[in-house]
């Protein structure tokens, strides 16, 4: 063993034995426990960040300490290597998306290698590859001819000066990044996948999930957001068409005193026929943006159509308006207004002098001032005909069932959740499998067929998709009819790689099948990891692929991952790091100056894994202080030779409290990394070891062979997390295999007894000294130390001890006069 610690040295010869020995290649085992430790998987935007390093030494420690407890373990890694930022560097830089991809990915590969994260390698995938999107095309096509996916015109992001739809990301504030033009908002028509057929099993399942964060949950539920409302049939004044409206409070139907419909509403057009103000204003609506986060601020606006709703059950009439904040999608694509109970619909009450007509009372009774705002709790009914006098829960009921009776209406589960758009007019992704023939309109690609390859030599100049102008690619022919026809140009939305990748990890390989056996086996995921930006979209997608690929018969679970960590973001001078801010760290940078070791070392240490984690250089510097001096008290002990063999009936007290503190830290560390996943603390624990091991003096043989237990156990403690230096000091300790398949040590509950244990000393009851006796003391030396004890005797002096009462192990108790 050298003197110096070499982290550059050690690393590369601890991870050059994992590579020969295949150490992490995993083989389905029926006779070990298995254990599936999944990270998210990266972009390939070009190198590691920060967050990927905290991301993958998290999923590394877990795997690692799962390996020690005897599990069978799986850690696979790949490549979410479809997206827009291929297509921009490619724009930029002249480079073929493909290629650009390509090699980012090995550049990443050799850094993941070079962190020493332990990975299985033979299971590695890009999504950009046909052998993976084929099944991801294949799947489409199944659910296609199952009615789980459908095709109808939704909105884009149209810029009119580039001709060409932008992504979200691309509008800023509310114009085109390439030329700044303002952006239009386009009907085109795309694909769906039926989500909303899961939303209530995705809802009940949750509750399945106890080992997901609760936060995590509380944000899916509100994201499926079911309510339990009333749907209402008006009737358009002169024609008696249908108008359904969807509520939550029909307690309030009494109080309508508008109807608001979408702009894309067929009444909203049948009131603009001849009213060239209102289709203007039709038309503004549809030219705002897609953006949902763009609805809360926008101003709420409206115009009356001169149609005119009647009540269904006062016959009253009401104007119909057509309103900006109503959303085709949402519901019937019209909303009941109640300005009298409802916030917004108050606002737009006063701005467009429509009445506002109380119909609930607080149930206290308050009087409420409907000059100043909308009164939006429940109570009791008041000018509501018959209904008066309810309270609002009754009258939930009462006129659900009148509604119903009248057939008017009848009570609905709604749900927030809407239908997964899953359209991408980009070049950059998966082909939809789809042709689209004059004659029998679109047809999906035929098994045999697919994959639907995507040409990757092309030149990308921002100005729509390459596929486009590309007719070797489009023009083909139907494979219903045999005519001419064409095929889909847009792509897939990445989510949809990313929401199986976890199932295909399992069977990479299988050209015959998306998955196999092997998925039964390894699935569920026993622990992901990622960060919290995913805790809805694609948390929601890949659970609901998980319950559709169940569906298809291909596997048996209901939820692909047990558990659920969300990391924290790495954050410098407590800002996100960000090229714009100037604040980055690159990982490169401080694996060459300190090694993997240090880096993984820092981000365990500096802050328990889902609270947000500051960069700091002084730390870096402790971590890597720390692994010299393990390496130093190891090298130190080593050197001076032989080791005798434990012989526990022959130590001494110290030697004794030595093996407790050991023993101690065994119970406290597997507590932390195993259930817990309070790594922070966990490395603390062994830091503190290390202190008491540096301060023992041996001073002879068995304190030599319990010094040896304790540096042993230090390096166990620590091999999960800083592998390199715990391989070679394992080696170094005298130790002929690896210590990557070492067990996790045990707890000796022996030698967490103390020899001696304190006792609380009371007088009368009140707390007056400690005493520190053998551990198996009899009552009489018990009884004698409490009284001899300096502050007791205080309290005692000159008052006539009545009796002494000792409750073993806990306190001893002085009665005095
Ligand atoms: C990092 C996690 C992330 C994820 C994983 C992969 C980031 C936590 C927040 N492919 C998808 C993906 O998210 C996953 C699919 C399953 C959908 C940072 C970010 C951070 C960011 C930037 C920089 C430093 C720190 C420096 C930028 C310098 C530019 C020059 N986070 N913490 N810190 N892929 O590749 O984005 O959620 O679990 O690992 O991330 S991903
Ligand atoms: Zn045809």
């Amino acid at each position: 063993m050298e003197e110096q610690y070499h982290s550059e040295k050690i690393e590369a010869l601890a991870q050059r034995y994992w590579e020969e020995h295949g150490s992490f290649r995993a083989v389905e085992d029926p006779a070990r426990e298995k254990f599936y430790c999944l990270s998210m998987f990266p972009y390939p935007s070009g190198r590691l960040h920060m967050g990927h390093v905290r991301n993958y030494t998290i999923g590394d420690v877990i795997s690692r300490y799962q390996r020690m407890q005897g599990k069978n373990v799986m850690q696979p890694m790949g490549w979410d290597a479809f997206g827009l930022p291929a297509e921009n560097a490619a724009i930029k830089h002249g480079v073929p998306p493909a290629r650009w991809t390509a090699e980012n990915i090995d550049y990443m590969r050799d850094q993941l290698k070079r962190l020493g994260f332990g990975f299985d390698w033979s299971r590695e995938l890009a999504t950009c590859k046909p052998e993976y999107y084929r099944w991801e095309q294949w799947l489409f096509t199944r659910l296609y001819k199952k009615g789980l996916v459908y095709k109808k015109t939704a909105p884009v992001n149209w810029c009119p000066n580039d001709k060409t739809v932008l992504a979200n990301e691309q509008v800023i504030e509310g114009r085109c990044w390439r030329c700044d033009h303002e952006v239009e908002r386009r009907e085109i028509a795309q694909w769906f996948m039926k989500i909303t057929a899961y939303a209530e099993e995705l809802l009940a399942d949750l509750d399945k999930l106890d080992e997901w964060p609760e936060q995590v949950r509380a944000m899916q539920r509100n994201w499926i957001g079911r309510s339990e409302g009333v749907e209402v049939h008006f009737t358009v004044k002169g024609s008696g068409e249908l108008l359904k409206v969807f509520t939550t409070r029909p307690d309030t139907l009494m109080g309508v005193t508008c109807v608001a419909v979408a702009a894309e509403h067929p009444l909203a057009l049948s009131g603009a026929v001849n009213n060239p103000r209102l289709l203007s204003f039709i038309d503004e609506c549809k030219h705002r943006q897609t953006a949902e986060a763009a609805m809360e601020t926008m101003e709420k606006r409206g115009m009356d159509t001169g149609l005119r709703a009647i009540h269904p059950i006062s016959g009253m009439e009401v104007p119909i308006y057509v309103a900006n904040f109503v959303l085709m999608g949402y519901g019937e694509g019209a909303v009941m207004a109640v300005p009298a109970h409802d916030q917004r619909d108050w606002e737009f009450a006063r701005k467009y002098g429509l009445p506002i007509k109380q119909v609930i009372a607080p149930d206290n009774g308050e009087e409420v001032d409907l000059s100043v705002q909308a009164y939006t709790g429940k109570g009791v009914l008041v000018h509501s005909a018959d209904f008066s006098g309810m309270t609002s829960a009754q009258a939930f009921d009462a006129i659900a069932e009148y509604l119903a009776a009248e057939g008017k209406g009848c009570k609905r589960v709604n749900y927030r959740l809407r239908d997964w758009g899953v359209s991408r007019q980009r070049y950059w992704g998966a082909p939809i499998p789809i042709i689209n023939c004059p004659g029998c309109g679109a047809v999906p690609v035929p098994e045999e067929h697919l994959p639907v390859v995507l040409p990757e030599q092309v030149r990308l100049d921002g100005i729509g998709s390459p596929l486009k102008k590309m007719p070797e690619f489009y023009r083909t022919s139907c494979p219903q009819c045999g005519g001419e026809a064409q095929r889909e140009t847009d792509t897939f939305d990445t989510f949809m790689e990313s929401s199986w990748y976890y199932a295909r990890y399992c069977c990479p390989d299988n050209d015959r099948a998306m998955l196999d056996e092997r998925a039964r086996h390894w699935l569920p995921v026993d622990q992901y990891i990622g960060g919290i930006e995913h805790a809805i979209l694609h948390l929601l997608y890949a659970r609901f692929y998980h319950k559709l690929m169940r569906d298809e018969g291909l596997l048996d679970s209901d939820e692909p991952f047990t558990r659920l960590l969300t990391q924290g973001m790495v954050l410098k001078d407590g800002a996100k790091m960000s090229k714009s801010k100037g604040n980055t760290v690159d990982p490169e940078a401080l694996i060459s100056r300190y090694g993997a070791d240090t880096a993984r070392l820092f981000m365990m240490f500096a802050a328990p894994p889902e609270q947000s984690l500051e960069w700091q250089d002084a730390g870096v510097e402790g971590a890597f202080r720390f692994l010299k001096r393990i390496w130093r008290l190891v090298h130190e002990h080593v050197a001076a030779g032989e080791v005798p063999s434990l012989d526990l009936s022959a130590l001494n007290a110290e030697e004794k409290e030595l093996r407790r503190r050991v023993h101690e830290t065994i119970a406290k560390v597997s507590d932390d990394i195993g259930r817990r996943y309070t790594f922070n603390t966990a490395i603390a624990a062994v830091m503190e070891l290390t202190n008491v091991l540096s301060r023992f003096r041996v001073d002879s043989g068995q304190g030599r062979a319990v010094m040896q237990e304790g540096l042993e156990t230090m390096v166990l403690l620590l091999a999960p997390i800083v592998p390199h230096i715990t391989h070679v000091l394992w080696q170094a300790l005298g130790h002929r295999g690896a210590v990557i398949d070492a067990p996790w040590p045990k707890v000796d509950e022996n030698a967490l007894q103390r020899d001696s244990q304190q006792l609380v000393v009371q007088v009368n009851g009140k707390l007056r000294g400690r005493i520190e006796v053998a551990a198996g003391a009899d009552r009489k030396t018990v009884e004698s130390a409490a009284l001899r004890e300096s502050n007791v005797q205080r309290f005692i002096e000159g008052k006539g001890v009545m009796k002494v009462i000792v409750i073993p192990g806990r306190l001893v108790n002085i009665v005095v006069k």
